[in-house]
């Protein structure tokens, strides 16, 4: 199976979609996470990276197709795969379609986790209390937040109009938002890989 995962900075999308790779068996794979990775390793694309996303700002598309592009022809993917973070605008919700068709492997479903922008902003307030992530702060945030209602929400009326798109509320648990998204997937705890 195929998944995007959709949602805005916070909504809790890294967070399921670690916890769907394990009941699911498939590979999850965050842009978010392999530009930090970049940075971290000071790869050229790294180096490209790091101040955009200290600003809160988007990566440019053809790198991230770059990116995408090289993660999904690893072997892994073949039986599926849940992206977490990508695409994040219209282009690269097209571009990655015209991708996934040349590979014969398009999207089966996309979900969209819908949170509260105040439960989001007191999240990421205690994950940079914990984690200390360069992008955490407030004035960041807000930006990126900006950013995800200009350039990302249309991704999810892109996914709508395909009839690919379910909604599910992510202001429960950790546990209950994921039973949501098991359910949506018409999955439960026997399904689990193994
Ligand atoms: P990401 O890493 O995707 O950052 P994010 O949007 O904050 O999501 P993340 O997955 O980390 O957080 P989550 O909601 O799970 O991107 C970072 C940057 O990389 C972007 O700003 C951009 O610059 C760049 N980038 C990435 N992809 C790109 C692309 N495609 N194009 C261009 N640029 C790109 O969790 C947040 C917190 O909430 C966690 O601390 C978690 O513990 C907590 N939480 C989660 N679920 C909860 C729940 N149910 N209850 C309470 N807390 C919960």
């Amino acid at each position: 199976m195929r998944i995007v995962l959709l949602g805005a900075p916070g909504s809790g999308k890294g967070t399921q979609a670690a916890l769907l790779e394990k009941h699911l068996g498939l590979p999850h794979i965050s842009t978010g996470v392999l530009l930090r990775h970049a940075v971290a390793e000071q790869t050229p694309i790294g180096q490209q990276a790091k101040a955009i996303i200290d600003r809160g700002e988007l990566v440019p598309d053809d790198v991230m197709l770059d990116l995408i592009e090289e993660r999904l022809a690893q072997a892994d993917t073949q039986q599926g795969f849940l992206l977490d973070g990508y695409p994040r605008n219209l282009a690269q919700a097209e571009s990655l379609d015209a991708l996934l068709e040349r590979l014969g492997r398009p999207v089966d479903e996309a979900i969209q986790i819908d949170v509260d922008p105040e439960q989001v902003i007191a999240r990421i307030e205690q994950r940079a209390a914990q984690e200390g992530r360069s992008d955490d702060t407030e004035e960041v945030l807000r930006h990126r937040m900006r950013i995800y209602q200009e350039q990302t929400a249309p991704v999810v009326d892109y996914y709508a109009r395909k009839g690919l798109l379910t909604r599910v509320l992510g202001e429960g648990s950790v546990e209950e938002v994921l039973q949501l998204i098991l359910s949506v997937l018409s999955m439960d705890e026997r399904g689990a890989a193994p």
